[in-house]
């Protein structure tokens, strides 16, 4: 039986407790997402930190899926009354759309400002979600210059920064945050294949198990990689454990977890979304 991931370290208890004090400053959350686990990545706090708030829905790292899962993410959020944003933070797409939806919260922000003769001031929007879903890259875009830091692993953003982004929008940037108690064992899984959760939070084999896995199940190209063709194992364990027994992999289980996982996280086994849209909802 797998064991569970559990990850609440010091610095993201702070985080959190830093981003609810200052929520109470902003007009307009950004939650940004991961578009390959559009579900796992919605943090099951995010409603509470929107209340009162315009809600701006950014599904990032649109690159690291295909063009018809996201067609279906679209049509899936249309559906459901629901405006999304899909960007590419690294390579600077969907940003001049995402820019208007906060402008244009900003100016509903100072309609209501007027109408009780208070001075217009610019629109305080706060940037939210997991680790290292690309929060600080957003902004990075956005402000069209590094601004922030912004690297490939979870946990780099450490402080709450404000970034003005004109005259008409000021940014905050956060550290991601994740949940106290991962009840959904489904999502931290899928969360930590997704490099969205600290990397001590977890067993390297383990969470590559679930990802071959799953990424069997979705017809990832893994034989033309490793050598190995998974219809010739009946587990992700199993086939972890055929790959090591190649000579140059000397039976270190570890190392060909953590080459999977950095395959996948690299977009080397293809474009590939671990969830689809729910169909019956
Ligand atoms: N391929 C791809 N990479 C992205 C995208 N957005 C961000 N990245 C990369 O992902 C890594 C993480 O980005 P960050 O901006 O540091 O993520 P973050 O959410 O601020 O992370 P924390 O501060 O750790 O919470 C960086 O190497 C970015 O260049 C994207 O849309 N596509
Ligand atoms: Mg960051």
């Amino acid at each position: 039986m797998a064991s569970p991931i559990q990850w609440y370290p010091g610095h993201i208890a702070k985080a959190e407790k830093q981003l609810l004090e200052n929520l109470k400053l902003v007009d307009v959350v950004i939650e940004v997402r991961d578009s390959r686990i559009l579900m796992s990545s919605k943090h099951p706090k995010i409603e509470k930190w929107v209340e009162g708030k315009s809600h701006i829905l950014v599904c990032n790292r649109i690159d690291a899926i295909s063009t018809p899962v996201k067609t279906q993410w679209m049509r899936w959020f249309t559906d459901h009354d629901r405006m999304a944003y899909f960007t590419d933070a690294q390579a600077g797409k969907g940003m001049i759309d995402l820019l208007k939806a906060a402008q244009v919260a900003g100016e509903k922000v100072n309609e209501r400002r007027r109408s009780r003769g208070m001075l217009p001031r610019p629109v305080r929007a706060v940037v939210v979600g997991f680790p290292n879903v690309g929060k600080s890259a957003l902004i990075n875009r956005l402000l069209k210059k590094k601004v922030v830091a912004s690297a490939n692993k979870p946990g780099v953003t450490r402080q709450l920064r404000w970034i003005r982004i004109s005259d008409e929008i000021e940014l905050l940037d956060t550290p991601g945050v994740i949940p106290p108690l991962l009840y959904d064992q489904d999502a931290a899984l899928k969360l930590a294949i997704c490099d969205d959760i600290g990397q001590a939070a977890y067993d390297n084999v383990l969470v590559a198990a679930e990802a071959v896995d799953l990424l069997i199940g979705l017809g990832a190209k893994l034989s033309a990689r490793y050598q190995i063709d998974p219809l010739t194992v009946t587990s992700g364990i199993e086939y972890i454990h055929e790959v090591a027994a190649l000579n140059k992999f000397q039976g270190d289980l570890d190392k060909v977890a953590r080459l999977i996982l950095y395959d996948f996280r690299k977009g080397k086994l293809g474009a590939i979304a671990l969830e689809m849209p729910p169909s019956l909802t």
